[in-house]
Formats: C-alpha cells, structure tokens, sequence
C-alpha cells in the first residue's frame, strides 16, 4: 500500500487500527476448462484487499509466472501483459474521491493437454511502508484440463506453497477445504491463515471488521481446515517468515505467504 493510503488509515482508525490483510490475485477465467470452452483461459493478476475491493496496489512484474503440468514448470512469463485498473472499482464508496489506476496482469493460456494445471506467481516482494515490512505471496491456482483429475495434490516446489487436501475444483459452497502449507517445503504449524472472499461486484457486506478475514490456523502438522460458506472465489494466505531484504541500507523483515484460491459453487436450486 502506498504512503498515502497508510496515512489515510491512520487518520480514519486511530493508533491500533487494524492493517487489512493483503492478498495476490490469480483468478483464472474458468477453472473446469473442456474441449467446448475455447480451450483456453485468462488469468487475472492483482495485488489487493479482496473482501473490501480495494485499494488495489500497484503489482511489479512478477519474478516467476508458469503453469506446473505432469512434474514440469512452464516459464509464461512473457505471456503477462500489464494492464491498468482503478484502485477502487466502481461499486467502492471511495471511487468516487479516487481516481487513480494500479497496475494489474494478464495472461491468455491455451490447453494442449488433458490434466490439472498448477498456474503459480512469484511476485516482486512489496514493500508495505504501514507495517515496515516486505510481502512476498507466492501464489498458485489448479485448473483441470478436457476431464483428467490428476495433479491437483502435486507439490510445485515453491518457496512458501499450500498442498490442497481437498481437490480445489468442483467445490461446492458449504464443503470443507483443507490445506497443507509448506515453507521452505516444510510443514508449517501453528501458522496463522488468513481467508478472504474475492468481493468482485462488491455484494458481500462485512457487518464489522473482523468480517473482513477470516483467521485460522494451522495444526501440528500445518494443516488448515476451512469450511466455505458462499460461493465465488476463495482465497487462502498462510503467513510466513522469509528472512529479511534490504532498501535503502535498512533491513526489513519478509513476510513470506502461501497464497492458494479456491472457486465454490452454489448448492444446486431444488435441493436442501
Ligand atoms: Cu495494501
């Protein structure tokens, strides 16, 4: 978040208030792709506060972009294209006041082979001046490909990663989702896992601030367990540590995340 957000935030909450919890967008246009869709998606790269809409952050170019197929990473990279969104989409009550743009990513991905497709991003880690500290979400998203299930519960090998436990596609809302977060490929207990609604048209109302994201945490053996209540996209950041990184001759610690998002869909009309 920029400056100027962090001292907007100060002023309107007070000493003590609350830093909203920041998460890496990867939302593919569809997540169950069969041979009548196109055979292909869109990916949508953003770095914002989902719940709440906004404001969204500028988002660099990536340090890794790839889609991990059959044990193999796929370098995209040079398939993102920069886009520019507003920091506040329409519906936000602050849209009217901010005009300003942030920088978001696109990318197309055509199909070729039938199977689960891990799309994974290793972000540029985003200085956030609010809590003197860089975050680095490495985040990922399972696409099944022309009906083969297979795949989904591979590890891709990154540096903060959550292993579903539960297939994360063909999910209905109320279904249980369960993860198992790596750092460093290590289980991570006791981590705390921040969950987050992607808001997108702005329906979702949160009644009072600890609304906004839900916490859990991870067990003994750095599993999390997550029951969905609505559908629409579900995002997942378990929150790590990754050292420290320098700016400007300062050390600042990293907070190192495994981000994983999950699409629930409605419980079918005409059943209880
Ligand atoms: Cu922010």
């Amino acid at each position: 978040m920029r400056r100027f957000w962090f001292l907007l935030l100060v002023l309107l909450l007070g000493v003590g208030g609350k830093a909203w919890a920041h998460f890496q967008l990867l939302i593919p246009s569809n997540e169950i792709v069969t041979v009548n869709d196109g055979r292909s998606v869109e990916l949508f790269l953003s770095f914002t506060h989902p719940m709440e809409g906004g404001p969204n952050m500028e988002m660099a170019r990536p340090e890794a972009f790839g889609v991990f197929v059959r044990g193999q990473k796929y370098d995209l990279l040079n398939t993102l294209k920069m886009i520019k969104i507003p920091v506040y989409p329409k519906w936000h009550p602050e849209a009217a006041k901010e005009k300003g743009t942030a920088t978001a990513w696109k990318a197309v991905y055509k199909f070729r082979r039938p199977g689960d497709h891990i799309f994974y991003v290793v972000p540029k880690p985003y200085f956030e001046p609010a809590e003197e500290k860089f975050i680095l979400q490495i985040t990922k998203v399972v696409v099944n490909a022309f009906g083969a299930e297979e795949g989904w519960d591979s590890p891709v090998g990154l540096k903060a990663e959550i292993i579903p436990l539960t297939r994360p596609y063909g999910v209905w809302e109320g279904n249980t989702f369960q993860g198992l977060v790596l750092i460093n490929g290590k289980p991570a207990p006791n981590l705390e896992v921040e969950v987050e609604y992607y808001n997108k048209d702005g329906r979702a109302h949160a009644p009072k601030d600890p609304f906004v994201t839900q916490v859990i945490k991870t067990d003994e053996n750095g599993v999390f367990t997550y029951t969905i209540p609505w559908a629409g996209w579900w995002g997942f950041s378990a929150l790590g540590e990754g050292g420290t990184l320098k700016k400007d001759g300062k050390s600042y610690p990293v907070e190192l995340d495994a981000v994983i998002w999950i699409k629930a869909y409605p419980i079918p009309k005409g059943v209880k």
